[in-house]
């Protein structure tokens, strides 16, 4: 019922036949062409379980000559194709609408190599989020970024849907550490982009097309990041603040007053809290004295303990004196620190444990991010729980609204308000999940007609037949409906 403005197949994609099957099995062999119906379902159903497609083929290429092979097939035949990584998106980006054969990246991970004087990382684009980060953890290095889908999300679909996460606000956005990358247009042409320079002004920068552009320019097949050293001081505050008001003096504090060693700054209110507590098992609130309306999690990260706690401390004790802290833990050890995290990384789980839930996020100013909650709460009432959370450091807010079971007519409350409001105040909406296919035909709220035409411009250029990813991203009205 939510999916009511899901648009037409488009006539010009072909469908796919046993030609087309023997011609991928004679390319990538018989294990990489899965038509069983098991392994089909969990690739056509998206995280939520919200978005459904009806593929009936998905390819597992192991090399970019496969890649390569794939694409100039399908443009050819005109088959449309969805690039998936780990189908951790959040805006049903990752799964087919219809029939589109999905070209799975899982068998393309492997680390190609590792520059250790640099911190220069090269690797195919199927490798799980979380198995370079313990890559690098044994040569004394980190990943720039860091999500909650790390077990699961590939660097490929990092790369693809441009993601934010935890570490942002210290290392960037991939805008700025992804260095290089090596991408399949449609046509089976292969870009090498895979530089492993910090300096490359020869022209333009064509690799940014391809970060944040969700499938819908080509297949990375390759990504080379620049990674920052692993700082032997970490420390984890789990703070509560009285009200909104301060959770914000609390951020313009610690930029100020913790400077070059703040590392996150991320926040929930107790409904995220709530829920977290009530639906996922094994976590303690760590505040248990008593209620608190807003939660934060500051983090820092220094080469120097003594340096580090001195000024943590020194600044919480501060807030404390000033008001702007109610209450406050600091991790005594990793344990207690991963406990911490698995609270706030764990709001997207329990939402889903607790039934239907639309998802928005939005970057706002941060002045304003929680008048929007208020207002919702106010339209919606006791139909719905209201649930704040995000990346309050960079002024991301995953506003997600939770009821027993998707009705259109809540769905009339939220939207369009909340792209309107969002619109009103100069935001977007989308800080980091993208367009996909929730967003495709939004995209005005957040951008002019004439950027949209130009976008609509190079895709054309990119992909004349629209194959890849199609009805995502783009507004369908700005795409041609057939090949020329
Ligand atoms: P998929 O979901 O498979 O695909 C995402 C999009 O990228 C699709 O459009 C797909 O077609 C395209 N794509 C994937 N791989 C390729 C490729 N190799 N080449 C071209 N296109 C490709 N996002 C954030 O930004 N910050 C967060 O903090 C965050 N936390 C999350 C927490 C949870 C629990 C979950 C479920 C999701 C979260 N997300 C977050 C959203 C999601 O994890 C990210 O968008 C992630 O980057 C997607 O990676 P993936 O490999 O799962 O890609
Ligand atoms: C997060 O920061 C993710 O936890 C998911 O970006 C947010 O599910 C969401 O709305
Ligand atoms: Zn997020």
């Amino acid at each position: 019922a939510s999916m009511a403005s899901t648009p037409a197949r488009n006539k010009s994609f072909s469908m796919v036949n046993s030609d087309d099957i023997s011609y991928f099995k004679k390319i990538l062999g018989e294990k990489g062409v899965v038509q069983e119906e098991e392994k089909l379902d969990d690739a056509n159903t998206d995280w939520m379980r919200k978005y459904k497609g009806s593929s009936k083929l998905m390819l597992q290429p192991r090399s970019t000559h496969e890649v390569s092979q794939i694409l100039h097939y399908c443009n050819t035949r005109c088959l449309a194709v969805v690039p998936q990584g780990g189908n951790t998106g959040l805006v049903g980006g990752s799964v087919p609408v219809f029939d589109e054969v999905i070209v799975s990246l899982s068998f393309m991970n492997n680390v190609l190599s590792f520059d250790k004087v640099n911190g220069i990382l090269v690797c195919e684009a199927g490798c799980i989020l979380e198995n370079l980060i313990s890559f690098l953890d044994n040569e004394g290095f980190i990943m720039p970024l860091d999500l909650g889908a790390k077990g699961s999300c590939q660097i490929g679909g990092n790369v693809s849907t441009n993601a934010g996460g935890l570490r942002l606000i210290r290392y960037g956005s991939l805008h700025g550490s992804v260095l290089g990358l090596e991408a399949v247009l449609a046509n089976g042409t292969v870009l090498d982009m895979l530089g492993t320079l910090r300096k490359d002004n020869t022209g333009y920068d064509l690799k940014h097309l391809f970060i944040g552009s969700e499938g819908s320019l080509g297949i990375v097949t390759k990504v080379s990041i620049l990674t920052p050293p692993k700082l032997s001081s970490v420390n984890l505050a789990f703070l509560a603040c009285k009200d909104y008001i301060s959770c914000q003096k609390l951020l313009s504090a610690a930029k100020t007053k913790l400077g070059e060693i703040l590392s996150a700054f991320e926040f929930l209110d107790i409904n995220a809290m709530d829920l977290v507590l009530k639906h996922l098992d094994g976590l303690r609130d760590p505040l248990p004295s008593s209620k608190h309306k807003f939660y934060t999690l500051i983090e820092t990260t220094g080469s120097t303990e003594s340096h580090d706690k001195e000024k943590l401390e020194a600044f919480l004790l501060q807030s404390i004196e000033s008001g702007l802290l109610t209450d406050g833990v600091l991790a005594q050890d990793i344990n207690q620190a991963s406990a911490f995290w698995r609270i706030r990384e764990g709001v997207p789980e329990a939402l889903m444990k607790a039934g239907a839930v639309y998802k928005y996020d939005l970057s706002l100013p941060p002045e304003k991010m929680y008048d929007l909650v208020e207002e919702m709460r106010g339209r919606l009432g006791a139909e719905a729980n209201v649930v704040a959370y995000g990346h309050l450091g960079d002024g991301n807010l995953h506003l997600n609204i939770s009821t027993r079971q998707y009705d259109d007519s809540v769905l009339t409350k939220i939207e369009p308000f909340v792209y309107e409001w969002t619109s009103k105040h100069r935001g977007s909406i989308s800080a980091e999940h993208g367009l996909g296919l929730m967003k495709a035909n939004k995209i005005h709220y957040s951008k002019t007609a004439e950027t949209v035409q130009l976008m609509a411009a190079i895709k054309k250029l990119l992909d004349p037949n629209g194959i890849l990813n199609p009805y995502k991203v783009l507004p369908t009205s700005v795409l041609p409906q057939s090949g020329e």
